[in-house]
């Protein structure tokens, strides 16, 4: 019988925390500080959301369980690394992540460094390990390579920082968030079915416009939240936009208008996935989700 989303939910997070753990290196291990301090930033928190978009697109193409999860682990690697990094002084200075002290905080701003870098190190060996074929191999780890360098991830960090204090318009707020949140989430989707069956152009496209519509409606709902929810509940510092006078869409739209859009992407979320049918189950309510987080 097929699980509730509920269930299916809890069973993907949890196999995620031990897939994770089996690739780390373990904290014992020398340099130990180094390593307990990946462990740190990676195990026990998150809404492991880029997992579920792997297990969610990966079950649509009949995926391969064992390239599935090494796929889920080395995106959230990345997306690891990158919250250590941008927590960092030289970036958002922040002393919150995940309920718990941020990685420089916790043990020092070199070792917050090299975190990250050993993280991002970590997602690529990861994705040349393992059973699959070497093109598959290769299409995986072009992939997670573009959506996290500079004109993917890093990029839009790049123009998040440099945007501190300016007028942005929207079209060009559009532009910083797919490059530096949406491009992960679309690489996790497409990771996703890339281990799977030989996807056809026709459905790369439609889960191009599904990733796109949900990366955006991702940042809309980060944005109503950071204005919305106190740090308790985020588990990270809310209302810093605001405090660092960054261009936002709630400061853009307004919230009411916020809201309205970010159900607007839901519902565009959800026809970008009309060709695929009921297999499409988990990504629908992977966009539901996304859209009505609280957290
Ligand atoms: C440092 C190269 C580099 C990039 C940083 C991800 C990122 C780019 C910055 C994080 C700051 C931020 C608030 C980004 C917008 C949305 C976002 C990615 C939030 C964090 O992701 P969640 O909500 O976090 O999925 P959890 O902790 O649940 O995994």
């Amino acid at each position: 019988m097929r699980r509730d989303f509920a269930q299916w939910r809890q069973a993907v997070q949890a196999e995620m925390e031990a897939t994770l753990l089996t690739f780390l290196p373990p904290a014992s291990e020398p340099p130990a500080r180094l390593h307990q301090a990946m462990h740190y930033a990676v195990l026990d928190g998150g809404k492991r959301v880029r997992p579920l978009l792997v297990y969610a697109a990966g079950e649509l193409f009949d995926a391969d369980a064992q390239s599935m999860a090494r796929a889920a682990a080395a995106v959230e690697m990345i997306h690891a690394y990158s919250l250590v990094h941008d927590d960092m002084p030289c970036m958002d200075d922040d002393a919150l992540r995940r309920g718990k002290p941020t990685v420089h905080k916790q043990f020092d701003e070199a070792t917050a460094l090299l975190v990250g870098d050993a993280l991002q190190a970590q997602a690529f060996t990861i994705l040349t390990q393992g059973n699959a074929e070497p093109a598959r191999k290769v299409a995986m780890l072009s992939t997670l390579a573009l959506a996290s360098g500079s004109r993917g991830m890093c990029g839009g960090q790049a123009i998040d920082l440099a945007a501190v204090g300016q007028a942005l318009s929207l079209a060009e707020l559009e532009q910083m968030h797919k490059l530096k949140t949406g491009a992960l989430l679309e690489a996790a989707v497409m990771l996703g079915a890339l281990s799977g069956k030989t996807l056809l152009a026709a459905e790369v496209a439609a889960l191009q416009a599904y990733s796109a519509a949900v990366g955006l409606a991702f940042q809309v709902v980060d944005d109503i939240l950071d204005a919305t929810a106190d740090s308790a509940t985020l588990g990270k510092t809310a209302g810093k936009d605001a405090a660092n006078n960054k261009p936002t869409y709630v400061s853009h739209l307004g919230l009411e208008a916020s809201q309205v859009l970010a159900e607007k992407l839901r519902l565009d979320a959800h026809r970008a996935l009309l060709p695929f049918g009921d297999g499409a189950e988990r990504l629908r309510e992977l966009a539901d989700l996304i859209v009505q987080r609280r957290t």
